[in-house]
């Protein structure tokens, strides 16, 4: 049977793995966004649905003034005796710590933190009940035995293996597998020298011997392939005894190459050889259209593409940028609509603007929203945003500009930023869209949802992660600032919709 990959499209890297009998669990990072390490559920391990969080409050994800692609960093899920674990870094606080729930649709516990060193923390939980905690420091990989009640260490970290010479040995993952210890790492980077790397010992502490044909997957050497970067992996049994890989991987474009749409969720069927080494899929490289024997498929319903902000909480796909401020945001000043009242913050500081915003998840889309939106006071804005980082986005709104009201587009690429369209309009409600190709996004506007007028065209790649730096991809925003001052006129959305294309 045939799949598509990536199997989670969009900013989700960092792909970790459970599976309790016949159901799956996968976390991915997700930096200075709120709330924390979104959660999908899958039967088939091919289609996936979000069911919630990790991270939904402030005491679990602090990300005051979080740099952007700070915060959280690689998580790693696990279920034993009917609890799940997940383990992370807020690399903002420079902490790794754990929290864990009974109910994987409830809420998580207060965070148990561990220590300040490192980062891509990862539990084992061994047959014979011990835990072990392994994580990554800047020059390899070491290990302590946990005490999974407290989060005390039981024995003192010690160092395990250093990778097979790759730079940046990270992501490991401990498993036991026929009574072998098998210690599997991300190495050469998160960019396009990225790969999986194995090793495996009698015993959890090592010494661990390398797999003769490192790295068991990676497109280092595959430079006109259009999937980039993979690695970052972990591993899964399936109930029927297959085993599979979840790792990250970038779509990328143009030469020299460059990805805007952030690190994404690949799936990749895994066979052992008969001296118990993993090969993953075609010898460690991967396509876009996948030929595997997958579980019965099991699809969800499709989730609508319009948000009417009918309900009093946001659907699951929406974030803020860093913590949320209390104010800034409603759904019921005016039934149906998302009220933004922007603040004095921008798109262009490290800090939480009134912004909520979901990840760009395909290359070609469309998004539209709804506003109502007439400032009264100098420099009050809102719309919608292309947004990489502070330094980096594209935007159609609404602005005040010297007692005058305009529609506009503004680019923001580094230090150069410029208004590139801008035309007077009256009070109305107005139709923005923003639709995206490989290479570029188009703005335009409607009264009618019907003709749009286009005024506007950007690069991608000036958004791209080769251009704007970081971990993270692109996310689609409604936004309000008042650009220094609170802004005095609310902005009302009645819908957005975002539709694949
Ligand atoms: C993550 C590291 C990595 O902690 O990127 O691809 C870092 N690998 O393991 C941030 O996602």
């Amino acid at each position: 049977m045939k799949y598509q990959n990536p199997i989670i499209p969009g900013f989700y890297p960092d792909p970790s793995i459970c599976r309790v009998k016949e159901d799956y669990y996968l976390v991915t990072s997700s930096f200075q966004y709120f709330p924390g390490v979104p959660i999908f559920y899958s039967k088939d391990l091919i289609n996936w649905k979000q069911i919630g969080h990790c991270l939904t409050i402030k005491d679990q994800l602090f990300l005051e003034k979080a740099k952007s692609s700070s915060g959280i960093y690689a998580p790693t899920i696990r279920h034993s005796n009917d609890i799940f674990y997940m383990v992370t870094t807020n690399t903002t606080l420079g902490k790794n710590f754990y929290v864990y729930s009974d109910d994987i649709y409830g809420k998580w516990s207060d965070p148990i933190w561990l220590d300040e060193e490192g980062i891509d923390p990862s539990f084992f939980f061994d047959d014979d009940g011990k835990v072990y905690y392994t994580k990554t420091i800047f020059d390899g990989i070491i290990q302590s035995e946990i005490d999974i009640e407290t989060g005390k260490f039981l024995t003192k970290p010690m160092s395990i293996w250093k990778g097979t010479g790759g730079r940046y040995p990270e992501a490991p993952h401990l498993y036991k597998i026929n009574g072998i210890y098998y210690l599997m790492l991300a190495e050469g980077g998160t960019e396009y020298g990225h790969m999986v790397t194995i090793a495996r010992s009698n015993n959890p502490w090592g010494p661990f011997e390398p797999c003769p044909f490192n790295p068991i997957l990676t497109h280092r050497d595959r430079g006109e392939h259009p999937i980039q970067a993979i690695g970052h992996a972990d591993l899964v049994q399936a109930q029927d005894g297959s085993w599979w890989a979840v790792f990250l991987g970038v779509r990328a474009h143009d030469y020299p190459p460059v990805h805007h749409i952030g690190r994404e969720t690949f799936l990749a069927p895994l066979k052992w050889t008969k001296d118990n080494w993993p090969l993953i899929y075609n010898n460690g490289t991967i396509e876009l259209e996948m030929e595997a024997d997958i579980l019965s498929k099991y699809e969800f319903g499709k989730e609508a593409n319009i948000d009417n902000f009918d309900d009093l909480t946001l659907k699951l796909y929406w974030m803020f940028l860093r913590n949320p401020k209390d104010g800034d945001w409603s759904l019921n000043k005016r039934s149906g609509w998302l009220c933004l009242m922007g603040s004095e913050i921008s798109l262009n500081e490290i800090d939480s603007p009134a912004f909520i915003g979901r990840r760009q998840q395909h290359l070609n889309f469309t998004a539209k929203a709804l506003i109502d939106f007439y400032p009264t006071e100098k420099n009050e804005e809102a719309g919608l945003t292309v947004f990489m980082n502070e330094e980096h986005h594209y935007e159609i709104a609404i602005i005040n500009i010297d007692n005058h009201v305009y529609l506009m587009v503004r680019k923001r690429i580094g230090d150069l930023i410029s208004i590139v369209s801008k035309e007077k309009i009256k009070k109305d409600k107005i139709i923005l869209k923003i639709s995206g190709d490989m290479d570029n996004y188009y703005f335009s506007y409607s009264k009618n949802n019907n003709e749009f007028k286009s005024i506007a065209s950007g690069r991608t790649k000036y958004l791209s992660t080769e251009v704007a730096g970081g971990f993270t991809g692109v996310i689609l925003a409604i936004y309000a600032t008042g650009n220094g001052k609170k802004c005095k006129t609310p902005a009302f959305f009645d819908w957005f919709e975002y539709i694949p294309n």
